[in-house]
């Protein structure tokens, strides 16, 4: 066992004694959440901890992937109590009761936060991280769970396309997927995960949907995958999301699209007084490693400005 490894496992069983662990993934769960937190469940059932797995409001990739792997997401549905422990996988922004105790996570932030045990990395997937750690405790690693991780971070990098995945780990995860026979054509459908833009401007709007709080400034977040958008829908999901803006009283919501087919991605970025900030990507971006952390610098900046830093 590696020395943090030793340190995760001395913490959850503390933690255990005292309550309950509660092991989830950001709001709006899709697979690489629900995967990392059901490998952790893993990791912490080979060292013989209890754990409880809670999603919230899991997404239909994540409900539709998950049943491959017998993991029947929406049962997986709960709110956390106060005098939970948390571990937080793929997200570092605690957003529900109870203390984090430890987070593995692969959003890149400026302003890491002070848990007991906390681990950023720069992996594809989330599930990759967790995988890795598994490993270095020395847990026999199942095929499920490999394949558990290899679909993760095919869904998670647009089917490896994604500017967040290394090409090193592109190519290991593409021979992985081969070698654990894996269904690649229906891993590429899923990880390209296009959307029909006929679909209600709502829909369209709330994908993938993710608060993010910069200070006190609350920053949301959402996008769409597809190779069809028109400037008639757009205008409608900015609309949608101007409105959106008042009711969560966001200082920003920004809005990727995702051309996996054309391989660029454009950002819009909607500011309170309605004017929108258009960036274009020659690439598919990343809005964990690309987009986020520049406008978490940008808010941070501004709140500065104005006098608000360390609040
Ligand atoms: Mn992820």
């Amino acid at each position: 066992m590696s020395e943090r490894t030793q340190a995760l496992y001395a913490l959850c069983r503390e933690a255990a004694k005292a309550g309950r662990i509660v092991i989830t993934g950001h709001d709006g769960a899709d697979v690489d959440s629900a995967a990392s937190c059901v490998l952790m469940q893993r990791l912490l059932a080979a060292w013989d901890i209890p754990s409880q797995i809670l999603l919230f409001a899991p997404d239909r990739q994540a409900q539709r992937v998950m049943a491959r792997f017998s993991v029947d997401a929406a049962r997986l549905t709960g709110e956390t109590d106060a005098g939970d422990s948390l571990i937080l996988l793929d997200h570092h922004q605690a957003a529900h009761p109870g203390s984090v105790l430890a987070c593995i996570d692969h959003h890149p932030t400026d302003n890491p936060p002070a848990y007991p045990y906390l681990q950023l990395g720069d992996s594809g997937a989330c599930a990759v991280m967790v995988l890795h750690l598994m490993e270095e405790a020395g847990v026999y690693l199942t095929q499920e769970d490999k394949r558990l991780a290899i679909t993760a971070l095919y869904l998670d990098t647009i089917a490896l396309k994604s500017a967040k995945i290394s090409g090193e780990e592109a190519a290991w995860g593409e021979r992985e997927a081969k070698r654990l026979g894996l269904d690649e054509g229906w891993l590429r459908r899923e990880g390209m995960g296009l959307m029909d833009v006929t679909r209600p401007a709502h829909e369209l709007a709330m994908m993938g949907r993710k608060v993010y709080r910069f200070g006190d400034r609350r920053v949301l977040s959402s996008y769409v995958q597809t190779d069809a958008m028109t400037q008639e829908r757009l205008c409608a999901v900015l609309d949608v999301l101007r409105e959106e803006m008042k009711k969560e009283q966001a200082a920003r919501w920004i809005y990727l699209v995702h051309d996996p087919v054309r391989m660029r991605s454009t950002e819009y970025d909607l500011m309170p007084d309605g004017d929108v900030h258009v960036m274009a990507y020659g690439y598919l971006a990343s809005r964990g490693k690309d987009v986020m952390p520049r406008v978490e610098r940008e808010m941070m900046k501004e709140m500065r400005s104005e006098g608000k830093a360390g609040e």
